[in-house]
């Protein structure tokens, strides 16, 4: 009798608390209703937005846990994925997660604002993702401010919009998560692929796995030669000591920052220096900036010449082709090295692409422009370097054979000036990729969507 009049009691309260609960979301969605003034037109799916904060009219220094971002989307105006990533007044990313084996070494950064959206930091997104424009017949409940954001197509004038929001508090948010870090198994879960990383070697993935496929790289190969007072001298990427330090995890990017030295001798090891990685589902960026210290073109008699490669070693493709983009010809991965592949025109290449039964790998090297896309002056001139050949070893390596080895040769590096300089190397996941889908993928740099704001 007591059991069912509590059990009675317990429902009841239930009944009350669940609408309130769900009403406080849902005022949110129900309030002065946006009405949809004009219908998405972007065609556009594969690409990442990354705005910063300081393009917001109304939103600008509020505190970012309060924010989220909507879209208009099938007649629903809704929270989609997106993430806010600050940046200190340096430009360094401020990454908040510590892992486990960095806890006592490393402590997570902060902003100066400590947590607000500021004019550095950066507001990322799918274009997926965007929607239909909409008005607003005042701020919906619980609304602070709103910023419309307008995608365009500079190729087709397509529009497409999303809205960031602040709330007053509890931001209602999308459960979407494109991308995930997994510690301890130290691996980048993305829709498109899987990336792992060795201990021995934690700046480079020792594990590539494209839609379920089996891992198709033995190692990434950076080597370098030079000459110095007439000595021949190099290193490898086994010359890196490397740790992971930072990482953020959001539902759009994973940012992953490594500290790496250069060890020489058992003794001489160079100050460790970060590069961070980026992760998107479809997309790896590595944006790197070099800065010199010294003009090496004034000690030319010192070191008279240098060079790197910078390549991917590969494995377990066999049957797959690949072509660079100054040649139309597909080379075969086979193990062997044929007429096509002898003699293939690399001069200048700027990206390959390596195409399999589960989806494309495209690879570019961008090294004529800076991060906000301006033009860089730079003496490095880059070609080919393409050898599939079983038989052919590359020490060091885990797995015997280039089979195939694709990337870059790097000239002139003897020849750099004082100043900073950046290289951006980006990687592309092609799902069910047909020939020309490469140029959906080189437009996400080349010609980027536009984003204003309202
Ligand atoms: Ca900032
Ligand atoms: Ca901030
Ligand atoms: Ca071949
Ligand atoms: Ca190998």
């Amino acid at each position: 009798m007591l059991r069912s009049a509590i059990k009675l009691v317990l429902c009841g309260i239930a009944m009350v608390i669940f609408p309130l609960v769900l009403s406080a979301e849902e005022s949110v969605l129900t309030g002065p209703g946006p009405t949809v003034i004009e219908k998405k037109s972007l065609s556009r799916i594969d690409d990442y937005v990354v705005m910063r904060g300081e393009k917001l009219k109304h939103g600008l220094n509020n505190d970012i846990a309060k924010f989220s971002l909507f879209a208009n989307i099938e007649g629903k105006f809704q929270p989609v994925p997106f993430q806010i990533d600050e940046m200190n007044p340096d430009g360094e990313w401020v990454l908040t997660q510590v892992p486990p084996e960095a806890k006592k070494s490393v402590k997570p950064d902060r902003d100066d604002d400590d947590g607000n959206l500021d004019g550095n930091d950066e507001l990322a997104f799918m274009v997926r993702d965007a929607g239909d424009r909409v008005s607003f017949n005042g701020l919906p409940a619980g609304v602070m401010s709103i910023d419309e954001i307008t995608l365009r197509d500079p190729a087709d004038n397509g529009k497409a919009w999303v809205y960031l929001l602040s709330f007053r508090e509890n931001p209602p948010l999308s459960k979407k998560d494109y991308v995930e870090y997994k510690l301890p198994e130290n691996q980048v879960v993305a829709k498109n692929y899987v990336l792992g990383f060795d201990p021995r070697m934690s700046i480079a993935p020792s594990l590539v796995s494209m839609f379920g496929s089996a891992n198709i790289i033995d190692r990434m190969k950076v080597r370098l030669s030079t000459k110095i007072m007439g000595i021949p001298f190099g290193f490898d990427e086994s010359n890196l000591v490397s740790e992971l330090s930072l990482y953020k995890d959001g539902p759009i990017r994973v940012v992953r920052r490594v500290r790496s030295s250069i060890q020489f001798t058992r003794i001489f090891r160079t100050p460790s220096a970060a590069v961070e990685n980026v992760y998107y589902d479809n997309t790896m960026v590595i944006p790197i900036r070099v800065k010199m210290p010294i003009s090496l073109k004034s000690f030319s008699s010192i070191v008279s010449y240098a060079r790197v490669r910078g390549a991917v070693d590969l494995q377990n493709i066999k049957g797959w082709k690949i072509r660079l983009d100054t040649d139309p010809r597909w080379m075969s991965v086979d193990g062997k090295m044929d007429e096509v592949e002898k003699n293939i025109k690399g001069e200048g290449m700027s990206w390959f692409l390596i195409s399999g039964p589960e989806g494309a790998f495209m690879f570019r090297l961008v090294l004529n422009r800076k991060p906000d896309g301006s033009f860089q002056k730079s003496p490095i001139q880059a070609h080919q370097y393409y050898v599939d050949d079983d038989t052919s070893l590359d020490p060091p390596e885990f797995v015997p054979g280039q089979s195939p080895q694709v990337g870059w040769l790097m000239e002139n590096l003897a020849d750099l000036e004082k100043g900073t300089l950046y290289l951006f190397p980006i990687m592309f996941m092609i799902r069910d990729y047909k020939e020309g889908m490469e140029k959906n993928y080189l437009k996400i740099l080349d010609q980027p969507v536009e984003v204003t704001v309202n």
